[in-house]
């Protein structure tokens, strides 16, 4: 892999990519632009309820287990979550995936995706930051697409972890020169749910099923195993997590087994991850990956990735060229206007 080609990461740090299949980068956003991502994440917490890509996973987590009861998830219809229970229900290995503690009805589990396509803000993050140069320099990559932003956010007293998985699967892509970029907008550290990896996981050679989030229960459409239940025996894994502010970012490799505890503190734990390609990426309609809303290409499996649905970030036809207004997108399915 090549390293140092931009001077946007020190060889120390990609060479600690390379060995651990995740690096945490200090001080790269600025607080204007970790501003732009708070207001972009506020705006679709906004809309829970009523968009169609809104969940509250911790909500939903307690509508599975309670078998009493149909799952409830308002305007939000981008899973068939009543069938997701009916699975994770029939699935002998399954178990709720909770901090210890009293249950609390203030925990939220907010998530949500494709802010970029109607927020000017985090676009500008996505796009116009240092993050795409830094992405291309972990993953010596030629160019970048942009492929996707996800918002994780856990509210205090959250109780519900998010599974240990590997990213690969749930993307229809081929190839595994893809990062994944993970923001706190909170300060991050292990009493409030901060990210964890199993170091080293991206050289195992494996690929596994996407699960629920909300349950180890791999999707049952995936052909791939299942994900080793790293919950159970944690001291057999070598799991690294980082304490974050602000304006540092984790970065791991899409290969890399990743999951996070809950809330259970008085302090937010907003996030939010963009996931970047390079070019030796190509385009898969992979079996059991998440259908991704509102995208409008007609790539078939071998393709690279260029669409405008993935916008190209990295390298810019001209310094100073501003993507996020180049990629201003009508209205789509996906929720909230700006
Ligand atoms: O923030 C979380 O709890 C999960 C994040 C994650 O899995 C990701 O960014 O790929």
């Amino acid at each position: 892999m090549k390293q140092n080609r931009f001077g946007t990461v020190s060889a120390e740090d990609a060479a600690a990519f390379d060995r651990d299949g995740v690096v945490c980068l200090r001080n790269v956003l600025t607080p204007d632009e970790i501003e732009h991502l708070r207001t972009a994440v506020r705006k679709q917490m906004d809309q829970l309820g009523v968009s169609a890509t809104g969940y509250d996973f911790e909500a939903l987590a307690r509508q599975v287990w309670d078998t009493s009861k149909p799952v409830e998830t308002g305007g939000a219809n981008r899973f068939d979550m009543q069938a997701m229970k009916e699975l994770v229900l029939s699935d002998a290995d399954s178990r709720p995936l909770l901090e210890e503690g009293e249950a609390s009805e203030d925990g939220l589990f907010f998530y949500d995706v494709a802010a970029w396509k109607r927020d000017t803000g985090l676009r500008e993050v996505a796009f116009d930051s240092i993050l795409p140069s830094i992405a291309a320099e972990l993953l010596g990559a030629n160019y970048v697409n942009f492929w996707e932003d996800t918002t994780f956010v856990k509210a205090p007293h959250t109780r519900q972890k998010t599974a240990f998985h590997q990213d690969l699967a749930y993307f229809q892509i081929e190839g595994e020169q893809c990062v994944i970029v993970w923001i706190p907008l909170d300060p991050a550290n292990s009493e409030n749910g901060t990210m964890q990896y199993v170091r080293g996981s991206h050289k195992w050679n494996e690929t596994y099923a996407p699960n629920v989030f909300v349950s180890q229960t791999p999707i049952a459409s995936s052909p791939e195993k299942r994900c080793p239940d790293i919950e159970a025996y944690p001291h057999k894994y070598d799991i690294v997590s980082f304490d974050v502010q602000p304006g540092d970012v984790i970065i791991h490799h899409v290969m890399t087994v990743h999951g996070a505890g809950g809330n259970p503190s008085d302090h937010w734990r907003r996030a939010v991850s963009f996931r970047y390609c390079g070019d030796k990426i190509r385009y898969r309609d992979r079996m059991g990956a998440i259908q991704q809303v509102g995208v409008t290409h007609k790539l078939r499996d071998g393709d690279r990735l260029f669409a405008s649905d993935y916008p190209m970030v990295w390298p810019k036809p001209w310094p100073g060229l501003l993507l996020a207004d180049l990629y201003q997108q009508p209205e789509t399915m996906t929720g909230s206007g700006d």
